[in-house]
């Protein structure tokens, strides 16, 4: 490939995958498989290694690797970011919208134009393009200065890193709140209490202490989203109302929530916030109000500011959920790593349409700060949906029979001694053969995104650790028809088909493998990462702290976790055992990408096939080095066509493009894979 030719494809590939990036993070309507997506990633990667001079700051593969800093530079805002005014009841929006009014000399019967907005419950932060690409990126601050986070915002896949229209505003500063959604805050609280690490409290926590990383490769590993909302400093562009700047920047490919509504008076406002303070619980992330601004930018002008905020719009809170209920017992429970947890049992109680029943109260630390005992009142709320936590003690209803709780100091499952280490708030079981430690790392083991063995879920962990018929994972491997027919409720079909899954998993991808060893902050993107550069375990194992620290994508901390687990005698036995079984410890392409038998091949595929789904068809393409593609263009090469192809079938045939059918495609790629 010349230089030239590599600089015309490296420009073609960082707008598709910008542009399938959109579909997926901005959108949520994917046009390509995740298998397609990182085959036009990787080629990127490749061309970017061979031409480093074609490298620019708004390339996707810039999103991760930037080094870690020491400090984080002060960021100025050119407009200030402000704070709102609250309101509390429709009362306080009423009077808001008579002091509008009388501000500007209206008549209290004529009508405002309002646009409302959902107030998401993140980090304010500020993106700056100039030009059309992003430069800087800032939280708030204390309105006029915050942070400059720049590589961190860039990680966010739902943040453009340029704005694509043909003749972008010379300089803008787009507002917007960086959040983490629900599910992902409770996946990472959960690895966090498995690890000892300190719990965030609250989504917007989460998403603040994410942001706010020296390590940006931290921040790639948390799932964090943005929702997009208004404009500061703008040179080279107009609005005249709300309501058009964010279609505007929805239109520019910024994530806008799409809840909006403009609102003609302040009772269509009131009657918007009231219909979000009954179903806000329903959205994936937290909300913690509404905001009504006054549409009309002129009249927003014209309103101008008071001192912290500004005249022209309103945060209307939504009331917390939350319940009082007494506290039976503490209980404690040991996770993968040996963590202590202890989790309060309540009496049953309803808050905001769900029962409760428990609440976990995280740490010791925890306990002390809320100075919580057995048989207490406490209020709890509903946070994040599903984990519902102690807020406060009622201390006005104790009677003296309250009973202290105390950590325990031997592990209340195997009996063995805990500790805490100085820079941990957990207190952890060190007792590794400890039968609760080991169920819980064998669970994850057989996890649907570790090795996915079908049907073993955990009463079936449960019983094969209880009966001593496995101590760890690699003993699934070792088990035999007779030995699992001695379990209770086990019959002969069902021991089958568990022993067929278990035998299928040996031939699991690699990333499968490494992330299920549950490698200490090793998700399952780093454990692709780590598969990807290594190709096989013996490699990864055997591998220096400064090999794997430089990966980019992995920093220090992820580095050196992962570095240490492999110098754990018992993680080696357990990887020499797994070897043993057949259980297979590398990426099945070992040769370079160009000795691959589809390289350089760009194939779509048109019609359904028979014999697979095409999702499946189009992996088997990029395992082979192809590059799977979703439309015809003059870069194909070939055309697979099932049964009642559709238009992408004409176009083949107009550009005078190779087809072939299943069976052709099959006995192509039958030498190399099994189908
Ligand atoms: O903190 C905020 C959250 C959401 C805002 C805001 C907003 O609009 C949906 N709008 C403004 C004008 C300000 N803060 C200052």
């Amino acid at each position: 490939m010349t230089e030239e030719e590599a600089k015309k494809r490296i420009e073609e590939l960082r707008k598709l995958i910008e542009y399938h990036n959109y579909r997926y993070y901005v959108l949520d309507s994917p046009e390509i498989s995740d298998a397609e997506y990182d085959a036009l990633m990787r080629e990127l990667m490749e061309l970017e290694e061979k031409f480093p001079q074609f490298i620019t700051p708004d390339s996707p593969t810039q999103r991760v690797g930037a080094p870690p800093l020491e400090v984080f530079p002060t960021y100025r805002h050119r407009v200030p970011m402000l704070s709102l005014q609250n309101a509390f009841s429709e009362e306080d929006l009423i009077a808001f919208d008579r002091r509008i009014k009388r501000f500007l000399g209206m008549d209290e019967k004529e009508i405002i134009e309002y646009c409302a907005e959902l107030k998401m419950d993140g980090l304010a932060v500020s993106l700056v393009y100039e030009n059309g690409i992003l430069t800087h990126g800032a939280t708030r601050g204390d309105g006029f200065e915050g942070e400059e986070v720049t590589p961190n915002l860039k990680t966010i896949r739902s943040i453009p890193l340029r704005i694509n229209i043909p003749n972008p505003p010379a300089f803008i500063e787009v507002r917007g709140e960086v959040i983490m959604h629900k599910k992902d805050f409770e996946e990472l609280n959960r690895q966090r209490a498995e690890m000892g690490e300190p719990l965030f409290a609250n989504p917007r926590n989460a998403a603040a202490g994410s942001v706010r990383q020296l390590d940006s490769s931290i921040t790639a590993q948390r799932k964090l989203d943005i929702f997009c909302y208004g404009i500061g400093y703008c040179e080279g562009y107009e609005f005249q109302t709300q309501y058009q700047v964010l279609e505007t920047l929805r239109s520019w490919g910024f994530k806008v929530n799409p809840h909006f509504r403009l609102c003609k008076g302040i009772e269509e406002a009131i009657e918007y916030c009231r219909e979000w303070t009954e179903k806000h619980h329903e959205l994936p992330y937290e909300t913690d109000g509404t905001v009504i601004k006054v549409n009309s930018i002129a009249l927003q002008n014209e309103l101008g500011t008071l001192a912290r905020s500004p005249r022209w719009a309103i945060a209307f809170k939504f009331p917390a959920e939350q319940g009082i209920t007494q506290i039976e017992d503490i209980i404690v429970q040991v996770g993968r790593t040996g963590t202590l947890t202890p989790v309060a049992v309540l009496k049953p109680v309803e808050v905001g349409g769900v029962t409760i029943s428990r609440a976990t109260l995280h740490n010791e630390d925890e306990i002390k700060r809320l100075g919580v005992k057995i048989k207490d009142w406490v209020v709890v709320q509903r946070a994040g949906e599903v984990i519902p936590e102690i807020v406060a003690v009622v201390t006005s209803r104790r009677t003296g029979e309250e009973i202290d709780f105390k950590m325990p100091d031997k592990c209340p499952v195997c009996g063995s001694q805990v500790v805490r280490l100085p820079d941990e708030v957990a207190y952890r079981c060190i007792n590794y053969s400890c039968p609760a430690q080991v169920k819980e790392r064998i669970y994850h083991f057989a996890s649907r995104d570790a090795m996915n063995i079908e049907g073993l879920g955990k009463e079936w962990v449960d019983k094969l650790v209880d009966s001593g018929l496995i101590k760890d994972a690699a003993d699934l491997y070792y088990l035999k028809l007779w030995d699992l027919l001695k379990l209770e409720r086990m019959g002969e079909r069902l021991a089958r088909k568990l022993l067929d899954n278990i035998e299928k998993s040996k031939n699991n991808e690699l990333y499968r493998l490494i992330y299920a060893l549950g490698i200490r902050h090793v998700g399952e993107s780093t454990a692709r990462l780590l598969a990807q550069h290594f190709g096989s375990l013996e490699r990864l194992m055997n591998a220096s702290l400064e090999e794997i620290a430089q990966i980019p994508g992995i920093g220090p901390v992820v580095g050196e976790s992962i570095y240490r687990f492999f110098r754990e005698p018992h993680n080696r036995e357990l990887i020499e055992k797994l070897k043993k079984a057949g259980v297979k410890m590398t990426e099945e392409e070992k040769v370079g990408p160009e000795e691959k038998p589809l390289a350089g091949q760009r194939i779509v595929f048109t019609g359904a096939l028979r014999s697979m789904e095409r999702s499946k068809a189009e992996e088997i393409v990029a395992k082979l080095g192809g590059i799977p593609s979703s439309s015809v263009s003059r870069n194909t090469t070939l055309v697979v066509v099932g049964e009642n192809p559709g238009s992408k079938y004409q176009r083949a045939i107009e550009l005078g493009i190779k087809t072939i059918n299943e069976e052709e495609f099959l006995e192509m790629i039958r030498p190399y894979v099994e189908v």
